[in-house]
């Protein structure tokens, strides 16, 4: 079923095509495009996780900031423009009405991403990792995790980088009442290694399972759900082996005093030169990995809401 959309939020023209015949969409963020991977791989990185959505049989709506325009679902063209603009900012939500009056372009991240799927009424949407709670006397806690506490969308990710305080993260989602669902694991996946060794709330083995859970979970309550996926095992790294590069970039963060909106990209783009490059395979593997489970979770759901109205 088409929401009523309002009129600042522009649909590619598959996106309401797909909208209005009741198709599965998957919706993706594009902060990991402007600030999470370096460029061209980050061009060909966006490709691929469409690639992998429209081959399961769903469509593809990245979301973005384009010249002020709020967008759900590009061009490639778009995101190649996306993927090379190095003034690109990165819009959370409450940088969304800011960016549109100064017109700016930029990636939207897991809570504008979230905001803007569900004003859409897309209820899937894939990532790789969240934002959290960090490390440290900072209290710098992502607008990732109010937004899953109130904002209907199921939120496909491999956790959160250890640069977060998995914790703390975890104990924050259960305050304010997130499920959270571990897709073939008891743990919460520390995104490039595969078990962080905290437990998490619910283990899901197939898509069907997950499809019954959102909608038994949206029916009694309005919140995200978040949905982790380990990375897959041929890419993911070790925890002993990332641990000791985690603690040096923090480390240098603290050093050069780099806070608030700075923080994620700078300690994501450091880990990628420290470990040269290894930390980035796991990047890509886990991304499209979780576009593709995504697009199937989005199928089964869609799936389930037909079959029993
Ligand atoms: N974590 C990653 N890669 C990313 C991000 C987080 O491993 O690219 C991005 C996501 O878009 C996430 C955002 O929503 O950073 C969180 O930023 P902040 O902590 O400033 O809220
Ligand atoms: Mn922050």
């Amino acid at each position: 079923m088409m929401p009523s959309i309002p009129e600042w939020l522009i649909l590619h023209p598959e996106v309401s095509k797909a909208l209005v015949e009741d198709k599965a969409i998957v919706a993706l963020e594009s902060t990991v495009i402007t600030h999470g991977l370096p460029r061209p791989v980050n061009f060909e990185l966006a490709r691929q996780m469409e690639k992998e959505i429209r081959q399961v049989g769903a469509v593809p709506a990245t979301t973005a900031l384009l010249k002020g325009e709020v967008r759900i679902g590009l061009s490639e063209q778009d995101l190649e423009r996306l993927a090379l603009d190095t003034d690109s900012v990165k819009i959370s939500v409450r940088d969304i009405g800011p960016a549109r009056a100064s017109r700016s372009t930029g990636g939207t991240t897991v809570a504008g991403t979230m905001f803007l799927a569900n004003t859409a009424g897309i209820p899937v949407f894939a990532t790789g990792g969240i934002g959290g709670v960090h490390h440290g006397p900072s209290g710098d806690i992502s607008a990732d995790l109010p937004e899953l506490a109130r904002t209907p969308v199921a939120v496909v990710c491999s956790g959160a980088k250890s640069i977060l305080d998995l914790p703390r993260t975890l104990e924050w989602l259960e305050t304010f009442s997130v499920p959270v669902i571990g897709w073939q694991t008891d743990t919460f996946p520390a995104f490039f290694t595969r078990e962080s060794g905290f437990p998490i709330q619910i283990r899901v083995d197939t898509v069907g399972e997950i499809a019954a859970l959102m909608r038994a979970i949206w029916e009694t309550q309005i919140s995200g759900i978040l949905i982790c996926v380990p990375c897959p095992e041929d890419a993911a790294i070790p925890a002993i082996r990332i641990n000791s590069a985690l603690q040096q970039v923090e480390q240098e963060a603290l050093e050069q005093a780099i806070r608030g909106k700075n923080l994620t990209p700078f300690l994501l783009s450091r880990l990628a030169e420290i470990t040269e490059g290894a930390t980035l395979h796991a990047n890509l593997a886990l991304l499209r990995n979780n576009a593709h489970i995504a697009a199937e979770i989005a199928k089964a759901y869609l799936l389930i809401q037909q079959d029993d109205p």
